[in-house]
């Protein structure tokens, strides 16, 4: 049996420990060939930064989707997060049917917001364009921004009720016939964590551990590749879930005592030799 391998179509943010920088190490460490196709080049993410160098490549995505294709590479999944521009939105339907076929997982991280606000560089119309992608998916996880944002909702502060989750998974179920995993799930003011609404059979999952104070930036990336890996291993919904709220905690525990340097990013380097263990467990 040929090794798992997933192609990762993020930005590559040179400094700021997020998209293909969280996602290639992750993803590797699994065990799991992570193909990576860039859709911008920054200098460093956007969540804080000023005078960021931003690189569009828009018309790189094709070519490199269409080489990978003729030389005849198969996906376990397509794993899609940042993305540079609406017209993005479309090539990676037009990736996502180049690259699939019947066993492929494809899973979209709508990464556009977080703490009740869009990021800098997306116009107000993005979200509802990020539904298209969306539909598309097996597997979509979105933060509560972000799915606020693609169900023009108003953003809500945590704590949540396990009723206002449960009716945002059902309307985001909307948008996605697939699973739903929602992520900043915070039902108490110590806890966080991810629930899952899995469409075929009804089910709802909530996975918590204990909330760290402080703003940890690219954890959502953290999260979800994490996610990726657990699924393409084959682990399931439940385990693969409760391993990427547990990985993503141990990063942001390893982080604490760093903060204010380490304000862009969490370390989640120095917890990667657990990932394996967590993923078996
Ligand atoms: O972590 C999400 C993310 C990914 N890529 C870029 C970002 C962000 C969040 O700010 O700016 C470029």
């Amino acid at each position: 049996m040929r090794q798992k391998r997933v192609a990762a179509i993020h930005d590559i943010s040179g400094i700021g420990k997020c998209s293909l920088t969280v996602a290639l190490p992750i993803i590797s460490a699994a065990g799991i060939e992570c193909s990576v196709l860039p859709t911008a080049l920054l200098s460093t993410h956007t969540g804080g930064f000023k005078n960021i160098y931003i690189k569009d490549l828009t018309g790189s995505i094709m070519p490199i989707a269409n080489h990978w294709k003729s030389e005849g590479f198969e996906f376990d999944a397509i794993y899609s997060g940042y993305l540079g521009s609406m017209e993005q939105v479309d090539l990676i339907k037009d990736c996502i049917s180049v690259l699939k076929n019947e066993k492929t997982l494809v899973v979209v991280d709508p990464v556009m917001g977080d703490n009740g606000k869009l990021y800098q560089t997306f116009s107000p119309e993005f979200p509802y364009k990020m539904r298209e992608l969306c539909a598309l998916a097996d597997i979509i996880t979105p933060n509560i921004t972000e799915a606020c944002l693609m169900l023009s909702k108003k953003y809500q502060a945590p704590p949540y009720t396990k009723k206002y989750i449960e009716e945002l998974l059902l309307e985001l179920s909307e948008i996605c016939k697939g699973t739903i995993v929602l992520t900043g799930v915070c039902l108490s003011n110590n806890q966080q964590g991810a629930a899952a609404y899995n469409s075929s059979d009804g089910k709802i999952s909530f996975i918590s551990c204990p909330r760290m104070a402080g703003i940890y930036h690219g954890t959502g990336d953290v999260f979800a590749s994490t996610f990726v890996s657990g699924m393409v291993l084959g682990k399931g919904m439940e385990k693969s879930l409760k391993a990427a709220v547990e990985f993503t905690h141990l990063s942001i525990k390893n982080t604490a005592p760093n903060l204010p340097e380490l304000w862009y990013g969490v370390n989640f380097e120095g917890v990667l030799p657990k990932l394996l263990q967590l993923l078996e467990e």
